[in-house]
This record gives C-alpha cells, sequence and structure tokens, in this order.
C-alpha cells in the first residue's frame, strides 16, 4: 500500500475518521511543509470517505484526495521475510543440507514448481537419518533414490549405468571383509542382490563376487582404476559401476546423502494467512514449539515466513495524526504503530505513547493554521495551491473566522496564505458553503455519519455530528428520519447519547438534536423546541468549544448527583472493547 521508495519506511499523515475538510487539508499541507524540509517518505491520507465539500476544495486548488487508509492494524505480510530459502520436491538431502549449511536456517520449505508447498524439512529431522541407529542398522543403509542421484552427490565417473533415472530402495554395504565373510553377510542381512551397492576398492575378488550375485551398483573408491574384464563382465551382467572420487568411508555416507527428500517431509507444517493480525498471534506463537511458521495465499503458494524473532521486528508503518488527538477517533490499529507526531487543536483525550514524540496542540481555529505557522516560522512559503488548500481547513472550521474557536492567529495566517494563494477568503467560503447541502443530498444515516466524532468520558461512550448548512429549511423537512437516524446509532453503537448538531452558516445558530439515556435530556438546559428532542442553541456553532463542554459538565452534574448514566446495549452490531488509548 505504499508508494514511497521500500527503503524509506513509508509515514502517513493522517486525519480522524469521518474526514471533514480540516482533516483532509493539513494532511496534504503538512506533506507539504515536510517536501519543503526536505523529509521525503510523507503521504497524505485519509481514513475515510470524501465529501461534496472535501471535493470541491481539492478540484479547486487541483489535488488529488489523499490515499484512503481504512486499517493500520499490523498483519503477517507486514513483518514476514519474503526471500525464503526453499529446496524443489525431488531434491536430495545433500542439496537440501548443502542449503541450510550455505544460508544457516533451521528449516526448509518443500515447494513444488508452482511453489505450493508440500511440507518442510529441518535440520532436526535430516540430523535424526543421518544418526546412527544402533537397534535399526538396516535403516542405516537404506538410500532411496535414483542411481542418476548417486553419481551427482558423488560427483563419480561413470562406467555403466543402466535404469539410471528409476527411483528405487537401495542398501549400502561396504565390501571390506574376506570374500568368504561377505558371501555369508550378504545371504544373512536378507537383502536382495538387486537392492543391494557394494562400495570397494581395488579388490578383485570381491569386484567379480559382487557382479556374480548381480548386485545393483558396483562402486569403486579413491578414483582406483577398473580392470577391463570387470568393465566386460559388468556391462555383460547388466550391472552398473561408477568410480567416486572419494575412500570408502566417505563415499558410503554421501551415497546415503543422495537420499531424495521425499520421505523426510514433514507434511503437517504450520502455516499462516499474510492478513492475520500480529496482535492476535502474539499469544498463540509466544507459547507454540513450531520454529517458524510458512506463510501461504489462498491457494497454498509460498508467500514468507514468520518466525518469534520477526515478531520482535518494530512493525515499519508509522503516522501523524492531524486534527485529532483521541484514539477513538483515529485510523483503525493506530494504537499497534508508531505514531511519530500530532498536529491538533482539539481538547486532549486519553492518548499515550511508548517514545516521546513532537506534539503540537494549539487552540486555534484549525489545524490548518498550525501547518501555515510552521511554514511561516521556518520562512518557506507554500505553492499557490497548497496555500489554498490551508486556506480551505481555517475557513471550514473557524466558519470563515466567525466560530467563537476562531483566533487572531487564524485571521492573520488566513491573511498570509490569502495573498500567496492570490484567493479572496470570502470568494473561497462561499464556494466552500455552497457545495451542496449535506442534509438534502445524503440518507440520513449518512448525514449523521458525514462529520461524526466518539467520545470517552469516564468510560461514559457518546457520539457528536455536526453538519453545516444555508438555513434551517432543508434541516426541517428530514427531522423526524434524522432523529430515528440517531436513535439506531445510539443502540448499534451501544452509546449513552448520540447527537446532531445543526449549524445554520448564516445566521451562527445551532439546533440540537438528542437521543439517549433520558435522565440526561431532562437537563438539558437550552429550550426545546420539538419534544424534548430537538433544542434551539443561539450563538453555538463550534461542537469542540461549546458543545462538548456543555455536555461533559451536564454528564459530570449527572453522576454527582448519584445518577449513573446508562448506555445502550449494542444491538446488531458486535460489544464493542473501549478505548484502548
Ligand atoms: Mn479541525
Amino acid at each position: 500500500m505504499s508508494t514511497a521508495s521500500p527503503l524509506v519506511p513509508p509515514t502517513y499523515i493522517v486525519g480522524h475518521k469521518n474526514p471533514d475538510a480540516d482533516s483532509v487539508c493539513s494532511a496534504i499541507g503538512y506533506a507539504a511543509y515536510k517536501q519543503a524540509r526536505g523529509l521525503s517518505g510523507f503521504i497524505p491520507a485519509r481514513c475515510g470517505n470524501s465529501n461534496a465539500r472535501i471535493d470541491a476544495i481539492l478540484a479547486r486548488f487541483n489535488q488529488p484526495l489523499p490515499l484512503l487508509l481504512t486499517d493500520v492494524t499490523p498483519r503477517v505480510r507486514d513483518l514476514m521475510v519474503t526471500n525464503v530459502v526453499t529446496v524443489p520436491q525431488h531434491a536430495t538431502c545433500a542439496e537440501a543440507l548443502e542449503l541450510i549449511d550455505e544460508h544457516d536456517v533451521r528449516v526448509l520449505p518443500v515447494i513444488t514448481p508452482e511453489r505450493r508447498v508440500v511440507g518442510t524439512v529441518s535440520i532436526f529431522q535430516l540430523g535424526g537419518f543421518f544418526v546412527p541407529k544402533v537397534r535399526a542398522l538396516r535403516e542405516m543403509r537404506k538410500v532411496h533414490t535414483s542411481l542418476q542421484h548417486i553419481v551427482r552427490a558423488l560427483r563419480a565417473r561413470v562406467v555403466h549405468l543402466p535404469a539410471a533415472d528409476t527411483e528405487e530402495e537401495l542398501f549400502v554395504r561396504v565390501g571390506a571383509m574376506d570374500l568368504k565373510s561377505f558371501g555369508q553377510a550378504a545371504q544373512s542381512d536378507g537383502i536382495l542382490p538387486s537392492q543391494s551397492i557394494i562400495i570397494v576398492g581395488d579388490r578383485r575378488d570381491i569386484q567379480l563376487r559382487s557382479i556374480e550375485m548381480k548386485v545393483r551398483l558396483l562402486v569403486i573408491t579413491g578414483n582406483l582404476p577398473i580392470e577391463d574384464e570387470i568393465v566386460r563382465r559388468a556391462e555383460e551382467a547388466g550391472i552398473a559401476l561408477i568410480v567416486s572420487p572419494y575412500d570408502t568411508a566417505t563415499s558410503a555416507w554421501v551415497i546415503r546423502s543422495a537420499t531424495t527428500l521425499d520421505r523426510l517431509i514433514d507434511r503437517k507444517f504450520a502455516f499462516l494467512s499474510p492478513d492475520q493480525r500480529i496482535s492476535d498471534l502474539r499469544k498463540k506463537l509466544a507459547t507454540s514449539n513450531v520454529p517458524a511458521y510458512l506463510v501461504l495465499d489462498d491457494d497454498g503458494r509460498l508467500q514468507g515466513i514468520l518466525t518469534k524473532t520477526d515478531m520482535l521486528k518494530p512493525v515499519r508503518t508509522r503516522l501523524v495524526l492531524v486534527d485529532h488527538n483521541e484514539m477513538t477517533q483515529a485510523v483503525s490499529g493506530a494504537d499497534e504503530v508508531a505514531i511519530t507526531e500530532i498536529l491538533d487543536h482539539h481538547r486532549l483525550g486519553s492518548l499515550s505513547t511508548p517514545q516521546p514524540i513532537l506534539f503540537i496542540n494549539d487552540p486555534v481555529g484549525s489545524t490548518c493554521t498550525i501547518v501555515a505557522d510552521l511554514f511561516r516560522r521556518d520562512g518557506l512559503a507554500p505553492a499557490a495551491d497548497i496555500a489554498g488548500i490551508l486556506m480551505s481547513g481555517i475557513i471550514s472550521d473557524t466558519l470563515n473566522l466567525q466560530s467563537p474557536t476562531s483566533t487572531e492567529k487564524d485571521a492573520t495566517l488566513l491573511h498570509w496564505l490569502s495573498t500567496l494563494a492570490g484567493v479572496n477568503a470570502r470568494e473561497l467560503a462561499t464556494l466552500i458553503f455552497s457545495s451542496g447541502s449535506v442534509i438534502l443530498n445524503s440518507s440520513p444515516e449518512k448525514v449523521i455519519r458525514t462529520d461524526f466524532k466518539i467520545y470517552e468520558e469516564d468510560a461514559v461512550r457518546f457520539a457528536v455530528s455536526q453538519v453545516e448548512e444555508l438555513g434551517f429549511g432543508n434541516f426541517w423537512q428530514k427531522s423526524k428520519d434524522l432523529l430515528n437516524a440517531l436513535d439506531s446509532l445510539c443502540t448499534k453503537e451501544g452509546l449513552c447519547f448520540a447527537c446532531l448538531l445543526v449549524t445554520d452558516i448564516n445566521t451562527q445558530n445551532s439546533l440540537l438534536l438528542f437521543k439517549g439515556d433520558p435522565e440526561l435530556t431532562k437537563r438539558i438546559t437550552y429550550p426545546s423546541v420539538e419534544d424534548g428532542e430537538i433544542f434551539d442553541l443561539p450563538g453555538i456553532v463550534s461542537r469542540k468549544k461549546q458543545l462538548i463542554p456543555y455536555l461533559t459538565t451536564l454528564l459530570r452534574e449527572l453522576t454527582n448527583d448519584g445518577v449513573m448514566p446508562t448506555s445502550r446495549r449494542p444491538g446488531n452490531a458486535e460489544p464493542r472493547l473501549g478505548s484502548s488509548g
């Protein structure tokens, strides 16, 4: 999902869920600021859908919609090792051992030519095969392979090699004893001559005896010369004859290593999907004895390998949070990755970080004001389009400096940006606020989810949405539907209450739609204009600075009077965990 060079881990600059204009504009602006400072790898992102207002701003200033980042939860694919050393299905033990030695690994996935995993072989399995078992001598001499593999393993000179590619079960015997004992041993161990490999030096008697017995393969060791008569007789009898460069003991060992892997493959291997969450695996992997998990795609093809050591690697995804600092509002999985910076103008939530980070929290009217201030402080001027983007964030959040959240600094920087962008603030405000009535153009469910934030106050969860309109005309047509939508939201999210602040940009007044805890509803001191569910809030336009403090005060009063706020039981949604931040 990264578009940055793999050498520089990407850092996503991302605003809150249900992004508003300030959230998207400050992400774009701060990425431009980083670039102006000569820093690379910063990517503006958003963790939710755009809306008509954001689209209008981006189109006006020629900016693409930032990357959609819905979930940054670390997954197996983020930590797995992808350059895995593998061994082909039909390789020999010698080849597997060589790979293990060369790459210093403990386990080799055994794969088909299509990279489908057949199983694994480990150094332990191979070791077990080669370590002498005194109670199973016959096993110790067994080789399951073809003569061609033996020739390759020994780097042998071929004299005669019939049926070289046939896979067969063979037994190694060293012809080092007296001729008489050799004959007796051959009869007593019950191994057929056609299954026997005889390894011998320049012992003419044993060589001849082996040919008479019609053994499968005769191996002459130490590059010793062979008499012409032996060669002729072997060929006549159809007996394979090769010359090994090694001594007898080494040849015997190397022949055994020519055994194909087939019988040694552990076909019950542990595997994971690349999409599995690391957090779900930590416990499982901590208590398991499996040294490494293969990572397979849906077709069983090998994608990578994950060891316990890999789980300890730091996650590469890094985030800069703009326009929010509460985990309930951040992109999913934000609490499992590194947050390197926060730029915000909201109340402080309950976020904590393991490392010290750059945290700028300035109670100005918009996050874009903070970004513009950073440019100006460093003597940098944003490009005209970026200046326009930053203006849009300020205008949108401060209702063109009319909101009580607006400060001197917002006004100063808006003016500065206006000069750089060559754009009149009043004209831009008209474009932004006339970019379509959300209430008229969206379903009630969408209206309350468009600019929607969940808050947590002493473990009480509630939601406050806001929508800005030119006049209340459109609103009154949809007020009943919006109340119903709030009611379902309250149940679905298991909230204490859900409310919607409808703000008229023209008159700078708002209406509040409120659904939830009846005890709390009763305590609302603003005049009710309908059914005790819609209230008139003259002069209230800021959710952050005016409404949230009012609501938290109401909640405190309720608990101080010994009444516990009641939350709905989540309906069709799964029970949610509280904030982990
Ligand atoms: Mn903001």
